[in-house]
Formats: C-alpha cells, sequence, structure tokens
C-alpha cells in the first residue's frame, strides 16, 4: 500500500479545484471564473486498493491586497510543508507570468507541472507553456484538462508512483474531511460568484448558522449596504435563484434560508476572519 499527500498550487483561476474534483470524480470543491474562489485548504482523498492520496487544493497565491488575501496566501503555503508530491498547475490558455514564477520559486525542485485547460489552448500554446515551464526545471510535465479528464489518468498514476509506502490515512470510502455546513456554505458562495461582478465576490462570505435537519440557515455577509440590493436582486430574485441551485445539491427534503447581512470590512478584520474559518 503506498499512500500520502500531494499539493496542489498555482495562482487564482487556472483550475485547481476543478483538477481536484475531475481526480475523485466528486465535487469537493466549489469552482468559479472569479479568482481566488478558494478560500482554505480542501482536502480530497483518493482511494484504491493499491494506494491512498490526500489530495489538497489550496488558495491561488496571489498579491495580497486585504488580510483575506494573506490569511488564502498562508493557507496555501502551509499545505506545502511536509508533502510528499506538489503539483504546479499553470494555465495553457494564459502566459507563464511572474505569477506563476513567484510560486514555482516555492516549490521543491522534484514538484510536477501541470499545464491545464489543454482543451482550450492551441497546440502551439500547449508547446509554448510546456518550454515556459520547462525553464523552472522541475521533474515532470502534464499537460492535461480538468474540464475534458484528457492527460488526468497520467498526472494521477505519477502521483500515486511517488507515494512511499504508508498506511491508510482515511477510512476508505471517505472523500473529503470538509464539514457539511462548511460545504452548504461553500455551494451558496458557489452560485453568488456566479453572478457577482468586479469586487463583490472578493466580498462574499457565507456562513451557515444553524442546522437542524432539513432546516439549514445560511448568513451571506456582504461588506457595504450597496452590495445587499446586488445580492438580494430585484423583487429577491438572485437569492430565490441561488435558493434553488443549492438545493438540487442537497439531499431531498433540505429547506434553506438564506439571509444577507452587512459586515462592513470582515476581509479587513482577523475576528471576523477566525470566525469564517478562513
Ligand atoms: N477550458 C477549461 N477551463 C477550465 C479547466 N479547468 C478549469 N477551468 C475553468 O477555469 C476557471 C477557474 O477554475 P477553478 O477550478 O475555480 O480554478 P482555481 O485554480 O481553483 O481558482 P482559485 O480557487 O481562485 O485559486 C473556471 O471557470 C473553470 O471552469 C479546463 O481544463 N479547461
Ligand atoms: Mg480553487
Amino acid at each position: 500500500m503506498r499512500s500520502g499527500f500531494a499539493t496542489i498550487v498555482g495562482r487564482p483561476n487556472v483550475g485547481k479545484s476543478t483538477l481536484l474534483n475531475r481526480i475523485l470524480g466528486a465535487k469537493v470543491a466549489i469552482v468559479s471564473d472569479k479568482p481566488q474562489t478558494t478560500r482554505t485548504q480542501v482536502r480530497g482523498v483518493l482511494t484504491r486498493p493499491d494506494a491512498q492520496v490526500v489530495f489538497v487544493d489550496t488558495p491561488g497565491i496571489h498579491k495580497p491586497r486585504t488580510l483575506l488575501g494573506e490569511r488564502l496566501n498562508d493557507a496555501a503555503q502551509a499545505a506545502l510543508g511536509d508533502v510528499d508530491v506538489a503539483c504546479l498547475v499553470l494555465d495553457a490558455t494564459a502566459p507563464v507570468g511572474p505569477g506563476d514564477r513567484f510560486v514555482a520559486a516555492r516549490l521543491p525542485k522534484d514538484a510536477l507541472v501541470v499545464v491545464n485547460k489543454v482543451d482550450a489552448a492551441s497546440r502551439e500554446q500547449i508547446l509554448t507553456q510546456l518550454a515556459r515551464a520547462a525553464e523552472c526545471e522541475f521533474d515532470e510535465y502534464f499537460p492535461v484538462s480538468a474540464r475534458s479528464g484528457e492527460g488526468v489518468h497520467e498526472l494521477v498514476e505519477a502521483v500515486v508512483a511517488r507515494m512511499p509506502e504508508g498506511p491508510l490515512y482515511y477510512p476508505d470510502d471517505m472523500v473529503t474531511d470538509v464539514p457539511e455546513a462548511f460545504w452548504v456554505a461553500e455551494l451558496v458562495r458557489e452560485q453568488l460568484l456566479a453572478v457577482a461582478r468586479e469586487e463583490l465576490p472578493h466580498s462574499i462570505a457565507c456562513r451557515v448558522t444553524e442546522w437542524e435537519w432539513p432546516r439549514i440557515r445560511c448568513e451571506i455577509l456582504v461588506e457595504r449596504e450597496s452590495q445587499k440590493g446586488i445580492v438580494i436582486g430585484k423583487g429577491g430574485q438572485v437569492l430565490k435563484q441561488v435558493g434553488i441551485a443549492v438545493r438540487e445539491q442537497l439531499p431531498e427534503g433540505a429547506f434553506l434560508e438564506l439571509f444577507v447581512k452587512v459586515d462592513k470590512d470582515w476581509q479587513r478584520r482577523p475576528k471576523a476572519l477566525d470566525r469564517l474559518g478562513y
């Protein structure tokens, strides 16, 4: 039996969480087209007869502008200590830039490089990205599409091959350690991210405050009064659609209550961040 930990890192929006979900064949991390979607480490457990790999998805490493940003970077950085394999994810459709090099500089030399989104890139783009990535002199390179699954099998085999012999760290039927209430709050945030624009995605936080099955109460925090109206929508339309979309992903019978609250500048306040688990 081989077992161990593999961390997935990269700058925001390169597709780390999509990749984690694809590897597991299950949705354990929320995804959006806005940067800084992931705000905590998310563990996804892949168990097979010969191996167990705990994949750790992380927040995209970026230049922080708020305390939240600093905490996101810290969470990603912390996930790099004491792992068996580090996977650096790059976006095949965007040039390798200073943001990627900043992350690369923090990785061990035996990291695996994943060039993601090959479904949306030309052959030329993919080759250029691989050549750029090769300048960092890492061990192995994998062109993949987290969206279609192309190349993901090869990546997983390479990760498994690098795992040392070891015990099961998690029960073999466990796919993630994300607590249920936290997950529901994430699903609500995912729906809001899909409709939010500009600064709003960063200003939204969600927290389940009551769980008396089938009744779940989830608070949506925004930072300013003006953002409240956008989240609620005309005649409550936005909230209503969010509720419908989230309920579809919950066990039948769930009764979800959504409340919007202004928590001024929560992104910059240590206590507010602690309370949210960031
Ligand atoms: N075309 C294409 N799009 C992808 C692929 N993987 C991810 N995406 C898209 O890229 C965007 C970002 O995906 P995420 O998985 O949220 O990216 P992330 O790296 O986890 O982002 P952060 O959590 O913000 O750091 C989403 O719109 C995804 O649908 C891929 O293989 N192909
Ligand atoms: Mg993510």
